[in-house]
């Protein structure tokens, strides 16, 4: 009963979120007989590709990994890009619903804000913020680890008197920016994405930098139809999923088996051309030379060529200074990379202009423009591209009490703790997908919530047919999953530069890694061992 004794619905599950991790749950679990909702906060399904449309939204995964790993979804759709585009993944999320018949299952502009844990009946009493509540046994918030945006403290912001628009918020229906004077503070994959798709039309546009972003060229191409089709009846789309669950990154490739200085100056040299001129996409950072991201002086080389290849397409000397600079401000790969399209031609232009943060903070936000040390310039628009509380903000947003009566914020209020980047003791039939401690950023987003999904399948199979109505992850288990998840992280070099990737980017914010650097397999292997050893990691009545 709510508080007011009306009957309060009661589903065996409840997702939050409607995006890959949800949908993926809820078309297996449906099929196990349990009942299955979806709450989604926006208007649309799509997950971060709802929230994120701001110009130029692109995956950076190629086809045909980023989807559903479902031959029902892909039989009848064909993404047209390599790389598919905002709106183009938006459609497909569409067919999902269509596909799958999964509208009656899911609430739009339902946005949950809190959840308890009711002891004597093992279920979750979930609240949202229009005052309505919902009873489920088991609470899977599948919310990502961007949902909860960052906007860096810039004296005055709130003084302009422009437009501002923060990229993880992106006005849906779209903001016209032909000739207006725009400021773009951020470069990290969002910034990178829209300045090479305004900065043709925008009349002037000048870029806060504080770190240049190592791109690497994306390679775009338009997919033939027929192509896909005959890929599709050959088996290759099978085939391309399969080899996911075999690498680092759930790609289809990986690291390669040897180390840099194994090869010659001349063999090296034309191994990375292919990688990043040639081929493109993310195998110079994926399908490279196995120290790459572990030993200094093979990161070194790594920058190196980097540097190289695209100074090359840069003719303003203050602009290559500031892009792709003699000393690396970190090593090469240790913060995420963009897939850029004609970035660096972009930017190259006159009307854009590049100030480096570090050399010029930004003093000020007045009604009308910015001001710096080199004066103050006047905008139309000011573009924030500057990222996530990422990881642990999503969660940690949220009212969620644990059976000790902290929240999720409480239990991580001293350092991130999950179990499997899944669950976490306190929180019984609490689960989460693609969120902090999991392979997450450091994979192909479908793959990780696909390989979590299936584990968490298997596991609410089991406990069905055990007659099981708590699951709890154990202190052990945590415990024992943070030691490794440091272990793997202290054995990079992603310690050494200042990203998201552990939490820096936020001022204040603990650093600490997470995202799991041991690679899916290994990933995928734990959360099966807790299962074949009889739940292991878990308590369970
Ligand atoms: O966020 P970011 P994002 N003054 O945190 C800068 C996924 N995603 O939205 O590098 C000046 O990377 C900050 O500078 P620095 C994807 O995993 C994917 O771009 O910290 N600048 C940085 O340049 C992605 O990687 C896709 O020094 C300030 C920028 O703001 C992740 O989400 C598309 C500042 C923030 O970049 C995050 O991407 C979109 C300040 N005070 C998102 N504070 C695709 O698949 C911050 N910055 C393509």
């Amino acid at each position: 009963m709510s508080s007011d004794q009306t009957e309060v619905e009661h589903v065996d599950v409840l997702l939050v979120g409607a995006g890959f991790g949800s949908f993926t749950l809820l078309n297996k679990l449906r099929k196990q007989g349990y009942s299955v909702k979806i709450y989604e906060k926006g208007g649309a399904s799509g997950g971060i590709w709802y929230w994120n449309c701001y110009p130029g939204a692109r995956v950076d995964s190629d086809t045909p990994i980023y989807q559903l790993f479902d031959k029902e979804l892909w039989e009848d759709f064909t993404f047209k890009e390599r790389y598919a585009g905002g709106p183009e993944l938006r459609r497909y999320f569409d067919h999902i619903e269509k596909k799958w018949h999964v509208s009656d299952h899911i609430t739009y502009n339902k946005h949950v804000d809190g959840a308890t844990f009711d002891e004597s009946k093992n279920q979750w009493l979930v609240e949202c913020s229009d005052g309505s509540e919902i009873n489920c046994t088991y609470f899977i918030p599948c919310i990502g680890f961007a949902s909860r945006r960052y906007t860096p403290p810039i004296q005055g912001l709130s003084n302009f008197q422009g437009d501002i628009y923060h990229t993880a918020v992106w006005p849906q229906h779209g903001v016209n920016l032909k000739n207006k004077r725009i400021a773009q503070i951020g470069t990290g994959a969002s910034g990178i994405q829209v300045i090479q798709e305004i900065g043709d039309r925008a009349k002037q546009l000048t870029i806060f930098q504080r770190t240049p972003n190592f791109c690497l060229p994306m390679n775009q191409r338009k997919l033939d139809p027929k192509e896909e089709e005959e890929n599709k009846k050959a088996g290759k789309y099978e085939e391309e999923f399969e080899k996911t669950r075999h690498t680092f990154a759930g790609f289809t490739y990986d690291f390669l088996e040897k180390n840099t200085f194994d090869d010659s100056p001349e063999e090296r040299e034309k191994l990375f051309h292919k990688l990043m001129v040639e081929e493109g996409g993310f195998k110079y950072w994926l399908n490279t030379y196995k120290d790459m991201l572990f030993d200094e002086k093979a990161n070194d080389e790594a920058y190196k060529f980097w540097r190289k290849t695209v100074a090359a397409r840069i003719k303003d000397p203050e602009k290559r200074r500031l892009l792709a600079p003699e000393k690396a401000p970190h090593p090469w790969g240790t913060k995420r990379p963009s897939l850029e399209q004609r970035f660096y031609e972009v930017v190259d232009q006159d009307h854009i202009k590049i100030i480096d943060v570090n050399e010029h903070p930004v003093t000020e936000v007045t009604a009308t423009g910015i001001k710096t040390d080199l004066g103050e310039v006047e905008y139309d628009v000011i573009i924030l591209a500057t990222g996530f509380d990422s990881g642990t903000g999503s969660l940690a947003q949220l009212n969620i009490q644990g059976t000790k009566g902290g929240t999720i914020a409480d239990h991580w209020k001293d350092s991130t703790r999950t179990s499997m980047g899944i669950a976490m003791p306190e929180f019984p039939n609490m689960f989460f997908l693609y969120g902090p401690q999991a392979p997450t950023a450091f994979s192909n987003g479908p793959s990780c919530t696909q390989f979590q999904a299936e584990f968490l399948d298997k596991l609410l199979s089991k406990a069905k047919e055990d007659r099981i109505v708590r699951i709890e992850a154990t202190p052990e288990s945590e415990e024992d999953w943070c030691k490794r998840m440091h272990e793997k992280w202290d054995a990079t070099l992603f310690p050494r530069a200042k990203s998201w990737y552990q939490g820096a980017n936020i001022p204040g914010r603990k650093v600490e890694p997470l995202n799991w650097a041991g690679g899916m397999p290994e990933y995928v292997a734990s959360m099966d061992r807790s299962m074949e050893n009889d739940y292991q990691g878990w308590t369970v009545k």
